[in-house]
């Protein structure tokens, strides 16, 4: 009987062990995941409000190789975001009280100016619905 106690007494004990050491562990994995996360670059982030027919702000200015984050709603209808030569396109549904925004991330990978579209028919003057996204080459020295 009392071998028996004993003997629960350290499975529990090598159970504690092994859950601290698996907890430090944890911990470890945490902290090295946030020291990654800091080194990636905060997204430049910008609301953008889609509507018959344009885009609010119509232009976007960012710096070659940032991380741009769009957070686009509709104030109408069902809208679209396409900037075809960075492969975006995501679509905005049409406006709902309480509805969050549509996200769209992309790393502003080269120089250059780029037309916004609108990638869903909305009406006479979709084809009129254009932004442009400006991209500044990165300046000289700066890495
Ligand atoms: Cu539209």
């Amino acid at each position: 009987m009392v071998a028996r106690v004993i003997r629960v007494r350290s499975v529990s004990l090598v159970l504690f062990l092994a859950a601290t050491a698996l907890l430090a562990a944890t911990f470890e994995a945490n902290s090295l995941q946030t020291t990654v996360a800091a080194q990636e670059p905060e997204p430049k982030v910008f609301e953008v409000v889609a509507k018959r027919f344009e885009f609010e702000p119509s232009t976007i200015e960012v710096t070659e190789g940032d991380r741009v984050r769009l957070l686009v709603r509709s104030a109408d209808g069902p809208h679209g975001v396409e900037i075809k030569e960075l492969k975006v396109k995501k679509a905005v549904p049409r406006a709902k009280p309480g509805d969050s925004p549509v996200t769209i991330e992309f790393t502003a990978s080269s120089a250059g100016e780029f037309p916004i579209l609108c990638s869903e028919y909305c009406g006479k003057g979709h084809e009129d619905m254009k932004g442009t996204l400006i991209v500044r080459a990165k300046p000289k020295g700066d890495q």
